[in-house]
C-alpha cells in the first residue's frame, strides 16, 4: 500500500466580534482572531487545526499574521510530500527545521491528528492514549473591567448553571483598586463558587508579596503569574511565601520550559495550553513533567475557539488528574462560530466528542465571511 501524503497546508485568519470587551493587563480584547490550519492528504482526508494568540504580540511572541506567513513560508512546505499519518516524523521534522513557534506547530499538530483520527474512525482523545472522563469542568474569566457587571455575569453564569469557577483578570490597574475588586466580587459570590485571579506578570515581587497575602486571606483560591517570566527567583521566593497557591501561565513556553520550572519549585500549579508547548501532544509532555514532580494541573486556554478548544480538550480528557478543572471557554466569548457544530457546555462543563477527529466539521460559507480579505 503506497503511503498517504500530506499534499497541501492552507492557514486562514479569521477576525470574530466578542461578546464584550475582555480585558487583560496587557491588552482589551474587542475581538479575537484565529488562524484556522487546513491540511489536505492523498486519501481525501482533510483535518483542521487552529493557532490562537490574545492581542497581537500583547501576549506572546507569535502573532496571527507571522503564525500564518510562518505555516505558509516555512512549516508547510517542510511536509508537503511528507507521510500523513505519522504524526512524530512530521513534528520532529518541523521541531529539527524550526525553532521555537509553539503556537504555529500546534496549529499543525492538531491539523494532522483531526485527519489521522478521521482516517482511523478514532476520536484524537484516543489517538493520544485514551481518555478517561468524557467532559471537562470549565472556569470563566469575568474581565468586563467593571466590578458591579462581573458580579451580575457571575450570578447568571451560576443560574445557568455554566461556571461556578470564576477567574478575575488583574493587574492592569492600581493594585488596592484591584484588591478591592477580587474582594467585592469573593464577598458577594462567597462558597457558591471558586474564585481566582491572573495578573499577567504585571507585579513586580514587593507589590506581590503583599497583595498574595491578601488575596489569600480573603479566600482567593488560586492565583496565576504573578510576577514576570523573566524573574525566576521572585517565582520561587512567592510560591514559598503565598498562602494561596501560585500557578504559572506565561512561565511556560515550552515543555522545556516546564521542567526547570518543577526543578526550581516555581509554582504548585502549571496551566497547560496547546499553544505554548507545540500541541496537544505536546502538552502532555508537559503534563507528565507536572505529575512526576508533583505540580498540579490545569487546562488553559489562549481563547481558542471551538477547533482550538477541542484539540486542547482532548488531550486534557486523557489526564488522571485535572485538579484546577480548565478554562476552555473560548467559544463561549465569540458571537460567531465557523464550525457548523459548536461544542456543547453543560452543567459546568465542557462535553468532548466522540466522533472522529477533533469532532468539528467547518461552516465553509461563515468560513468564508469573517476569512480577512
Ligand atoms: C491567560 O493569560 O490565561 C485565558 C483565559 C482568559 O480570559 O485569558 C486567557 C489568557
Ligand atoms: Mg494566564
Amino acid at each position: 500500500m503506497s503511503p498517504i501524503l500530506i499534499e497541501r497546508i492552507q492557514t486562514i485568519i479569521v477576525d470574530l466580534p466578542t461578546i464584550r470587551p475582555h480585558k487583560l493587563a496587557m491588552h482589551t480584547m474587542q475581538q479575537q482572531t484565529l488562524v484556522i490550519v487546513r491540511v489536505q492528504c492523498s486519501d481525501g482526508i482533510e483535518g483542521i487545526g487552529e493557532a490562537t494568540t490574545i492581542g497581537g504580540l500583547a501576549y506572546g511572541n507569535e502573532s496571527p499574521e507571522s503564525i500564518k506567513q510562518n505555516i505558509d513560508s516555512h512549516l508547510g512546505p517542510l511536509l508537503v510530500g511528507q507521510e500523513a499519518a505519522n504524526i512524530n516524523a512530521a513534528m520532529l521534522r518541523l521541531d529539527k527545521a524550526a525553532k521555537g513557534n509553539t503556537f504555529a506547530k500546534s496549529g499543525v499538530e492538531s491539523a494532522l491528528l483531526d485527519a489521522q483520527g478521521k482516517r482511523l474512525g478514532l476520536p484524537v482523545s484516543e489517538l493520544l492514549g485514551g481518555r478517561v472522563r468524557d467532559s471537562l469542568e470549565v472556569a470563566w474569566t469575568l474581565a468586563s473591567g467593571n466590578t458591579a457587571k462581573d458580579i451580575e455575569e457571575a450570578e447568571r453564569m451560576l443560574d445557568i448553571r455554566r461556571h461556578r469557577i470564576f477567574k478575575l483578570k488583574i493587574g492592569a490597574g492600581e493594585v488596592n483598586a484591584d484588591l478591592n475588586h477580587v474582594i467585592a466580587i469573593k464577598q458577594a459570590l462567597g462558597e457558591r463558587a471558586s474564585v481566582r485571579v491572573d495578573v499577567n506578570q504585571a507585579w513586580d515581587e514587593s507589590v506581590a508579596l503583599r497583595a498574595c497575602r491578601v488575596l489569600g486571606d480573603n479566600g482567593i483560591d488560586l492565583i496565576e503569574q504573578p510576577i514576570s517570566r523573566i524573574n525566576r527567583g521572585g517565582q520561587v521566593r512567592l510560591n514559598q511565601r503565598s498562602p494561596a497557591p501560585i500557578m504559572a501561565d506565561e512561565s511556560i513556553e515550552s515543555v522545556e520550559d516546564a521542567f526547570s520550572l518543577a526543578a526550581d519549585g516555581a509554582a504548585s500549579i502549571f496551566a497547560l495550553k496547546i499553544a505554548k508547548n507545540g500541541g496537544p501532544r505536546a502538552v502532555l509532555r508537559t503534563a507528565q513533567i507536572a505529575e512526576a514532580a508533583g505540580v498540579a494541573l490545569y487546562g488553559g486556554t489562549m481563547l481558542e475557539g471551538a477547533i482550538g478548544t477541542l484539540a486542547s480538550a482532548h488531550a486534557f480528557v486523557t489526564l488522571n488528574r485535572l485538579t484546577w478543572g480548565t478554562e476552555l471557554f473560548g467559544p463561549l466569548l465569540l458571537t460567531e462560530e465557523i464550525v457548523t457544530q459548536a461544542p456543547v457546555y453543560r452543567d459546568f462543563q465542557l462535553e468532548v466528542p466522540r466522533t472522529p477527529g477533533l469532532g468539528l466539521s467547518l461552516d465553509e460559507e461563515r468560513l468564508a465571511f469573517f476569512a480577512r480579505k
